[in-house]
């Protein structure tokens, strides 16, 4: 049975749809002397489709008109999950359409004006999104993590007297086809459901949390725009090399100004060509943090636009750039050429009351306590993260493996040829918009695929070489937790990624066999396809102030013994091959409801709110001992004064 969720309507938009093409730039909106940008956070008005295929929305076409003219609306908070913003359990639970609409004064100067482009952008909306202006749709999307735009200048100007109605309508349901996948399973035994019931599978450890969950906001542009700029940088002795390409939309001839600015906004480098390599001499590279005294130096690439056939006007868009080189060995990972070990942590976008909304202040907390931990690194674990947070991440030096929404891929219908052609368009959006972090070191396409099944080969093979020809500069992984014999994926990697959870979700509560199991698994891994070997996961829940002694599983006491088996081996094996560890996990997350799960995942080393677990203290130890072993601490932090 396959009804309601998906309407009807959706499958028609989705065969006329061209979605998720990657034939434009995405450059972060950013201010200039050439640029506007006017955020649409705040309060907006909010409806779920409730009806039983949730197909009300399309059927009555509730974009027409104002949204509290087709029924009762709701103040819903922009950017935030709507999940847990109000006290009611279907909403928390809802799977389906939901609308928000918000209507916008546009200012007269952008109406009156022709020549200028305004693009309205969509942070990130989980999980397909159709956005309407004035009744009128202008884009979809399909995927939870990336952003998507439309250029709506045309519209507005239509009707000048009217005021500027954005709708946008958001589905969060999961398919074998979307990534991450799920099922939609209906309950049709009427003795033990009521009419309709029906339940969101997903094969993935955090809640699927939906709505609009980065920043709206309208940007302007001339008429003329630099699009993209693409970015690689190397560097020989004491000269840095950046290498550029710049694509321009809207003019036919048009002269450039590409300048290469130090900290100091001194200019150490200027073209006027379109694509060419910037030379540098006496290069402040980029360095992670705690790898060197003077971490995420960042240089600004200013690309001035002169369109010669458009009123003189300019465009100005101002790039951040670490220079840097990202290398990898059969056993260690180079950054600048010198080894970096990753001692840092997985992470998620989850907080109280807000889910997966971006919020600043727990984006700010979240960095000084990596930084506190004397963490250098983290994965985006699993999926990917705001664009404000790599933008932290650049110029703070923390090194990020930036992981695509692969996770829970465990059927095999997931691995058919819908799926891969998703998977690489994620891909092609995911590179597109990340491409120029010098935090970014590494692509990660899926976390814990079955890559077991026959299928995968094919799968991870294609998929690896598309993101390699889409960036050959950065290595790519995939995380495993499958057997090492039979992972049909992990010959294409670079960096072998293994999660692994003994005296845990194996032999649990018998903390002795990680020695051994942890020196197998690496033997293992290593013995067969001789590349280094990231620990991306390990750990164990947590529920804070719960005691035992000797320790039992879920107490502070025996998360902190795991850690300690754990870093034992590592001590061992990051003189081999090991080059990284990162704990599971930062702080505690909600999951969906379940017999394993105590409101949420209580792995975190930091609790929901962010204090500190036990466990936090032995990380902080070891990893500010690691810094101060293979790196350079600030001046500001003299090991161990710092603990
Ligand atoms: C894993 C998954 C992660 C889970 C974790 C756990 O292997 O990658 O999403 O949350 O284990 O705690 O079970």
């Amino acid at each position: 049975e396959n009804r309601g969720v998906w309407p009807g309507v959706l499958g028609a938009l989705c065969l006329c749809a061209v979605f998720n093409t990657v034939d434009s730039g995405m450059l972060f909106p950013q201010e200039s002397s050439s640029r506007e940008v006017k955020e649409l956070n705040g309060l907006w008005d909010f409806r779920a489709d409730k009806s039983p295929n949730r197909n009300q929305g399309f059927e009555r076409a509730w974009y027409k008109s104002r949204l509290a003219e087709t029924g009762p609306v709701i103040d819903m908070p922009v950017p935030a999950s709507y999940n847990d913003i109000t006290q009611d359990p279907s909403l928390r639970d809802f799977t389906g359409w939901v609308w928000y609409e918000r209507e916008v004064v546009v200012p007269a100067r952008w109406v009156a004006d022709e020549g200028t482009r305004v693009v309205l952008r969509v942070g990130s909306a989980h999980y397909y999104s159709i956005v309407w202006v004035n009744g009128v749709k202008v884009t979809e999307h399909e995927g939870g993590h990336l952003p998507f735009e439309a250029e709506i200048g045309s519209l507005i100007r239509k009707d000048p007297t009217t005021p500027c109605r954005i709708t946008i309508a958001v589905n969060n349901t999961l398919t074998l086809k979307t990534l991450p996948p799920g099922t939609i399973q209906y309950m049709s035994d009427r003795t033990k459901y009521p009419d309709g019931f029906f339940v969101q599978n997903i094969y993935f450890d955090f809640f699927n949390y939906a709505g609009i969950h980065r920043p709206v906001l309208l940007y302007t542009t001339p008429k003329a725009y630099v699009d993209d700029i693409t970015v690689v940088t190397d560097f020989l002795d004491n000269t840095g090399l950046v290498k550029y390409t710049v694509s321009v939309q809207g003019a036919t001839t048009a002269t450039l100004k590409v300048t290469l600015m130090d900290k100091d906004r001194h200019c150490v480098a200027s073209s006027s060509d379109q694509s060419g390599v910037l030379k540098v001499v006496d290069v402040k590279l980029w360095w992670p943090y705690l790898m060197h005294e003077n971490p995420g130096y960042l240089y600004s690439l200013e690309v001035r636009l002169m369109a010669a056939d458009e009123r003189s006007t300019q465009d100005v868009y101002t790039l951040p750039v670490g220079i840097r080189t990202v290398n990898v060995t059969s056993t260690q990972f180079l950054i600048n050429n010198k080894p970096f070990y990753f001692h840092g942590v997985n992470k998620h976008e989850d907080s109280d009351i807000r889910g997966k909304g971006l919020d600043w202040p727990l984006i700010v907390k979240d960095f000084n306590l990596m930084k506190w931990l004397g963490a250098n690194s983290f994965r985006t674990s699993h999926y990917p993260y705001a664009e404000e947070i790599l933008q932290m991440c650049d110029r703070h030096g923390i090194v990020v493996i930036d992981e695509c929404p692969g996770v829970g891929i465990k059927d095999i219908r997931s691995f058919g040829n819908a799926s891969l052609t998703h998977h690489l368009a994620v891909m092609d959006e995911l590179v597109r918009r990340d491409k120029n972090h010098p935090s970014v070191v590494m692509w990660s396409v899926a976390n814990e695929p079955a890559a077991e099944m026959p299928p995968a080969e094919y799968y991870f093979k294609t998929l690896i070489k598309h993101t390699k020809g889409l960036d050959p500069t950065r290595p790519v992984t995939y995380i495993t937790d499958s057997n090492y014999a039979r992972d049909k994926g992990a010959p294409y990697v670079d960096v072998i990624c293994v999660n692994s959870y003994f005296s845990w979700y194996h032999d649990p509560g018998h903390l002795e066999v990680i020695p051994i199991q942890l020196n197998t698994q690496f033997e293992n891994w290593y013995g067969k396809y001789h590349k280094p070997i990231i620990q991306s996961e390990y750990g164990a829940d947590a529920v804070p102030g719960l005691h035992s002694d000797p320790p039992m599983m879920f107490t502070e006491e025996y998360q902190n013994v795991v850690l300690q088996k754990y870093h034992d081996v590592f001590d061992q094996k990051r003189k081999q091959y090991v080059i990284g560890e990162l704990i599971w996990n930062f702080a505690d997350f909600m999951t969906a409801q379940g017999i394993t799960r105590v409101v949420g995942n209580k792995k975190g080393v930091f609790t929901r709110q962010r204090q500190p677990k036990a466990a936090a203290f032995i990380l902080k130890e070891r990893y500010w001992r690691l810094a101060n072993e293979t790196g350079i601490l600030p001046p500001w932090t003299k090991y161990p004064c710092s603990l």
